[in-house]
C-alpha cells in the first residue's frame, strides 16, 4: 500500500494554509497536515481545514446531478440532460421576461475557487443581466461605502508588519482568520510576534474574544453602539489636537466640520449609550493617536452588521485619515499584485468616487452596484415583487442562501416562488432542498486552483502566489462538475459568448486554461508557478508609493451631506434605541453575531467529525443572565424579536457582557423543519431582510437585534 504525499494549500478560507496531503494508491485523500516547510503559514492549519478527507468522503456528499420532483423528492439525472433542461428553461424565461429575470448568487465557496469565481458574473454579463448577487454584499460592504464617500489612498493603509498599533472593532481574527488588517497567515503567531516587537492591540467588542485576550486595551461596549464609541474616540483626538495636522492640511477637507458634527459624542454620552467608561475611551484615543503613530484601526462583521454599519465604518476610516495611517511617498507597498494587475500608486487622494451614484440602479430601492455586485439585501424583493425585471431564475454558486441571508422566512418564501433555482452544491443544504436542479461539484483537493486572486493582497503581504494541482480522485461512480462548466455550458447551449476576464471563450475551456487566463498578468507563467510546490515569491516585484502627481488637488471628504444626516439621526435616537422593540416595549437582550471556530459559515454541517464537536449551535449568555432568567445551561430558551422566534439550547459564556445573547449563524434547516432543534437553529429567523436596511448597500441588521428571552416550556 503505497501512500504518497503531495503539497497543496487549503481553500476553505482565505488563509490558504500550506498543507501536506496524503493520498492512497487509489488517489483517495486519507490525511492532511499543516506543512512545516510552508513559508506563509509556517505549519499552521486549523481543525476544520484538516477535516478535508472527512469532507470529501462525507456520507452526505451528493455525487450525481439531481432533479427535484413535484413531491419535493430528488431523482438522479444525467449531467448533460440536466444542462439541456436548465438551458431550455433559462431560454424560455429570457424570451418571455428578458435577461433581467435571470440572477446569480455567489457564496463563500463559489468565490474561493479561482477558475470558477468569475464565471457566473461573466455569464450573466454575456446574457445581459445585471443581477449578480453575492455573500459579500451581506458582509462588509460598509468598508467600500466608507472609501466611496471619503476617498481612496492608492498605496493603502499601513500594513500589519509595519504597524505599531492594531485596533479592531467587532472582529475576532484569531478565531475567524479573517483579514481585518491582521496578517492572516497563522494569525496567532503573527500577533504574538508583533506584540513581542512592541505593537499595541486595542479590541472593541461586547465579548472578551480570543483576540481580546491579547489586547493591551479592551473596551467592552453594548453592541450596536460603535458610532458612539468610535465617534467618541475621534472627538477626543480632534479636541485634543492629536490628529496628524500636516497630513490633514495636505489631504483632508472638513476636519473641523467633522469635529463639530461629533459634538454630541461626549464621554458622558458614550457612557450612557455604550456603557464605556470615560477613562477607557480616553485611554484608547491616547494609545492609538499619541503613544502609537503608525497602525490603522480596522473592523470585522460586528461593526459592519449593526444598525448604523455604514456610519460606523465611515468614522473608522475618518480616524485613519485624521491620524494619517496610510503609506507615504517612498514607502514599500507590501503586495503590489501578482495575479492582479499592478498599477502606479501615488501617495495622493482619489476623491470620493461614490461608484453607486453612476450606472445601473436596481428596480427595488434604486440601489447602485458595488464592484459590479448587486445588494443581496434586496434579493428576496427582486424575486417576490411583481413587475418588469422580476427575478424568475436564480443560480446559487457555492452559497447557502436559505440559511445565510437574513430574514429566513421571507428568503425561503422567495426561493419557493422561483420558476428555476439551480445550485452548485455538494450537500443537501436547506437551499439545495429548494432547488430544481443540483449540480454537485468537485471539492477543493479534486481540482486545480490558484489563490483567491481578487483578495491576494489581503492574503499575502508580499508578492507571492502558488498553484494547487488536482490531487484527490473524485469518488467512484460519481458524476461531478467543475463549477464553471455549468455556466459555460448553458451559455454554449444558448449561443451566448462569454468573455472571461476580458478574454472571449471561443471553445470549451479547461480549468487549467482558465487558470492560465487568471495568471496571465503574473511575472511567471502558470507552468512556472506550477513547478514550485511551495509557491513562488517575487522579491523583484517591489513597489513603492510614488510621489503625488504635480498639480493633484484631490482630498478626503470627511463629512459629506449624507454622513452628516446619518450622524444627526443617530444623535436624535434615544440612548437605549437598540433595546426598544417595534411595539415600544423594552427588550431583555441584544442578539449579536459570532462565528463557530470549527465551521466556515454553514460549511461543515455535513461533516461527521465537525458535527461531533458541534451537534447544534447554542445561544450563549453570561452566567448571571442565565441565573436571572432561572435557566441552567443546557436548557431550552425561547428567543423572540420583532421578526420571529426560535428555541435554542442555552450555554453559559462569561466572556460576554451582560444583556447580550450570541448565536452563530448558518445552522439549522428550513423553518419549521422538525429536525431543526437537534441540528441547531437559524439565527436568521430573528433578523429581517428589510427592516433597518442601510442606504446605499441595503445592508440588513444582523447584530444588536433586540430580543426577549425566557425559559422555554
Ligand atoms: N445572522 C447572520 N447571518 C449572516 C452572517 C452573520 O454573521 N450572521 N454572516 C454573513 C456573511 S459574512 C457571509 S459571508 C454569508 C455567507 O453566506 P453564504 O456564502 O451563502 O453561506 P455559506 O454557508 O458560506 O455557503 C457555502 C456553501 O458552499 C457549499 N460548499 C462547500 N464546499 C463547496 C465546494 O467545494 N464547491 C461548491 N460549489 N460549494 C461548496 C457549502 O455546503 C455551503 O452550502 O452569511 C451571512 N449571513
Ligand atoms: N471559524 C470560522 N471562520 C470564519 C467564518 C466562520 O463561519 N467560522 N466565517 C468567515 C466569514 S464569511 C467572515 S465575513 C469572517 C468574519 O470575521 P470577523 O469579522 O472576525 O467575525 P467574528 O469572528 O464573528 O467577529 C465578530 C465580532 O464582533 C463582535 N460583535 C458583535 N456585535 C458587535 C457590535 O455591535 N459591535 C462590536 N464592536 N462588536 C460586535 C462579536 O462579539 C465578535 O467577536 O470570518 C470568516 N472566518
Ligand atoms: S485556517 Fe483552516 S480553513 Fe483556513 S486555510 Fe487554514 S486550514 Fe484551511
Ligand atoms: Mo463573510
Amino acid at each position: 500500500m503505497a501512500n504518497r504525499e503531495v503539497r497543496s494549500f487549503c481553500r476553505l478560507c482565505m488563509s490558504h494554509c500550506g498543507v501536506v496531503l496524503t493520498v492512497n494508491e487509489a488517489d483517495r485523500l486519507v490525511a492532511v497536515r499543516g506543512d512545516r516547510d510552508d513559508t506563509q503559514n509556517l505549519g499552521y492549519a486549523c481543525f476544520k481545514g484538516l477535516q478535508a478527507p472527512q469532507t470529501h468522503d462525507s456520507p452526505h456528499r451528493l455525487l450525481h446531478p439531481l432533479k427535484r420532483q413535484p413531491d419535493g423528492s430528488f431523482v438522479r439525472i444525467d449531467l448533460e440532460q440536466a444542462l439541456d433542461e436548465v438551458a431550455e428553461k433559462v431560454s424560455a424565461i429570457v424570451a418571455r421576461d428578458g435577461a433581467e429575470a435571470v440572477a446569480g448568487y455567489r457564496g463563500s465557496q463559489g468565490v474561493i475557487n479561482s477558475a470558477a469565481s468569475i464565471m457566473l458574473p461573466a455569464w450573466l454579463r454575456a446574457l445581459g443581466s445585471p443581477k449578480f448577487f453575492t455573500s459579500a454584499t451581506i458582509d462588509q460592504t460598509a468598508k467600500g461605502i466608507a472609501i466611496g464617500r471619503i476617498g481612496l489612498w492608492p498605496p493603502g493603509r499601513v500594513p500589519f508588519a509595519q504597524a505599531d498599533v492594531f485596533m479592531v472593532v467587532g472582529g475576532n481574527p484569531l478565531l475567524s482568520i479573517a483579514g481585518n488588517g491582521i496578517d492572516i497567515r497563522n494569525p496567532s503567531k503573527r500577533l504574538r510576534d508583533a506584540r513581542a516587537r512592541g505593537m499595541k492591540v486595542i479590541v472593541i467588542d461586547p465579548r472578551e474574544t480570543e483576540t481580546a485576550r491579547h489586547a493591551d486595551l479592551f473596551l467592552q461596549p453594548r453592541p450596536g453602539e460603535d458610532v458612539a464609541v468610535i465617534g467618541g474616540i475621534l472627538k477626543i483626538i480632534l479636541d485634543e489636537g492629536w490628529e496628524d495636522k500636516t497630513f490633514c492640511a495636505r489631504h483632508a477637507s472638513q476636519v473641523e466640520a467633522l469635529g463639530a458634527a461629533l459634538a454630541f459624542c461626549t464621554p458622558e454620552y458614550v457612557r450612557a449609550r455604550a456603557d464605556v467608561a470615560p477613562e477607557q475611551l480616553r485611554a484608547a484615543a491616547r494609545l492609538f493617536a499619541v503613544e502609537c503613530r503608525r497602525g490603522p484601526v480596522s473592523s470585522g462583521t460586528g461593526a459592519n452588521m449593526g444598525p448604523h454599519s455604514n456610519l460606523v465604518e465611515h468614522l473608522i476610516e475618518c480616524i485613519n485619515v485624521v491620524c494619517g495611517r496610510f503609506l507615504r511617498e517612498g514607502e514599500r507597498i507590501p503586495n503590489p499584485g501578482v495575479l492582479m494587475p499592478r498599477w502606479p500608486r501615488h501617495a495622493q487622494v482619489i476623491p470620493a468616487p461614490r461608484w453607486w451614484d453612476h450606472g445601473y440602479k436596481s428596480r427595488i430601492g434604486d440601489y447602485g452596484l458595488l464592484d459590479g455586485e448587486m445588494m443581496t439585501g434586496i434579493l428576496p424583493d427582486e424575486i417576490l415583487e411583481p413587475g418588469p425585471g422580476r427575478v424568475r431564475a436564480l443560480f446559487n454558486h457555492g452559497g447557502s442562501i436559505a440559511s445565510s441571508v437574513p430574514g429566513q422566512r421571507r428568503v425561503v418564501a422567495a426561493l419557493k416562488d422561483l420558476e428555476l433555482l439551480v445550485s452548485i452544491e455538494p450537500f443537501m443544504t436547506a437551499t439545495a432542498q429548494l432547488s430544481h436542479y443540483i449540480f454537485p461539484p468537485r471539492m477543493q483537493y479534486e481540482r486545480a486552483d490558484l489563490p483567491m486572486f481578487v483578495y491576494e493582497n489581503f492574503i499575502y503581504p508580499e508578492p507571492f502566489t502558488r498553484y494547487a494541482e488536482p490531487v484527490a480522485a473524485v469518488p467512484a461512480d460519481s458524476e461531478l462538475v467543475d463549477d464553471w462548466y455549468v455556466f459555460w455550458s448553458i451559455a454554449e447551449r444558448m449561443g451566448t459568448r462569454i468573455e472571461y476576464d476580458g478574454v472571449p471563450l471561443a471553445t470549451r475551456p479547461t480549468t487549467e486554461g482558465l487558470l492560465e487566463i487568471v495568471a496571465r498578468r503574473s511575472p511567471a507563467s502558470l507552468a512556472e508557478i506550477r513547478s514550485h510546490p511551495l509557491g513562488m515569491a517575487f522579491p523583484g516585484l517591489e513597489a513603492y508609493a510614488l510621489p503625488p502627481q504635480p498639480g493633484h488637488t484631490g482630498r478626503f471628504t470627511l463629512l459629506p451631506d449624507d454622513v452628516a444626516g446619518e450622524l444627526r439621526a443617530y444623535a436624535a435616537e434615544p440612548v437605549d434605541h437598540c433595546d426598544i422593540l417595534a411595539d415600544g416595549s423594552r427588550a431583555s437582550h441584544r442578539l449579536i453575531v459570532r462565528r463557530t471556530r470549527d465551521m466556515y459559515n454553514s460549511a461543515g454541517q455535513f461533516v461527521p467529525s465537525i458535527r461531533a464537536r458541534h451537534p447544534y449551535n447554542p445561544a450563549s449568555l453570561h452566567p448571571d443572565d442565565l441565573a436571572a432568567l432561572g435557566v441552567v445551561a443546557g436548557e431550552r430558551i425561547e428567543i423572540r424579536g420583532n421578526h420571529g422566534r426560535l428555541i435554542a439550547v442555552a450555554a453559559a459564556d462569561d466572556t460576554l457582557r451582560r444583556g447580550v445573547v450570541s448565536i452563530s449563524h448558518a445552522f439549522g434547516g428550513l423553518p419549521d423543519d422538525e429536525k431543526t432543534v437537534s441540528a441547531g437553529v437559524n439565527s436568521n429567523l430573528l433578523t429581517s431582510i428589510e427592516a433597518g436596511r442601510q442606504t446605499i448597500n441595503a445592508m440588513p441588521r444582523m447584530t444588536a437585534v433586540p430580543v426577549n428571552i425566557r425559559r422555554a416550556s
